[in-house]
């Protein structure tokens, strides 16, 4: 790594039209677009981000695809490699969020070892308590993550309209990641300890056999 900072790949995953795009826009250049009509992702986007976290710098690139390229010969590349998965739902729409498990599965297959991170999109657009309609309640999300308690790394809920949340996200992210790859590597360290290595045993026992 040339300029030292730990850095991280994040893949946007979920539903069409939940806000993948959205959050990607809003972590790029800050900016919201209400379209009008469909208009899913065609191609492929990434965007990298320095986030500060006080005593350290993190780097986040962010990948972005629609669901046909996700399954077409940019599949591969889109997973590879990725340390995290920003797996994505409507607040707003319970479709969204029952398919979950289904997406989870995909990202264990997929990228082995990605974190993954919850995050529920629209909160804006959540009416007064007692309204849910078809939005996801306290208690489809409660229950969901005591089914999946050590899947998930961090669990959000954000409006990419009204940017609520957003930038805490991508913090904790960013700091989750970052606290994840020191203590492996604390726990790494401390596996190796002087004297336990092949080698050295080896030349102790020839010692002795002289
Ligand atoms: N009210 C509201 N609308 C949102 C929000 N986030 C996204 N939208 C709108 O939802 C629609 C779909 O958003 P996209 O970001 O394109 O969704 P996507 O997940 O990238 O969709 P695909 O590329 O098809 O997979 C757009 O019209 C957005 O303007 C939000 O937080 N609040
Ligand atoms: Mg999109």
């Amino acid at each position: 790594m040339a300029t030292g900072i730990p850095s991280f790949k994040v893949i946007l995953h979920g539903e069409y039209g939940v806000g993948k795009s959205s959050i990607f826009r809003r972590f790029m250049n800050d900016t919201f677009t209400q379209a009008t009509g469909k208009q899913s992702t065609i191609g492929l986007d990434q965007c990298t981000r320095t986030i500060d976290l006080g005593s350290q710098n993190v780097k986040l690139t962010l990948w972005d695809t629609g669901g046909m390229e996700r399954m077409s010969f940019i599949g591969s590349s889109y997973y590879r490699g990725a340390h995290a998965a920003l797996l994505c739902y409507s607040v707003n729409n319970k479709d969204t969020f029952s398919i979950l498990s289904q997406y989870i599965l995909d990202i264990v297959m997929n990228a082995e070892g990605a974190k993954i991170f919850l995050c529920g999109n629209m909160t804006d657009q959540l009416g007064p308590e007692g309204s849910e309609g078809n939005a996801v309640t306290d208690t489809d999300l409660d229950q969901f993550m005591s089914q999946c308690q050590d899947v998930l790394s961090g669990v959000y809920r954000v409006s990419c309209k009204d940017s609520s949340g957003l930038e805490e996200m991508f913090r904790d992210m960013a700091r989750v990641l970052h606290q994840d790859t020191m203590s492996r590597m604390t726990m790494r360290r401390d596996m190796i300890r002087p004297g336990d290595t092949p080698e050295r045993e080896q030349t102790t026992e020839k010692k002795r056999c002289c």
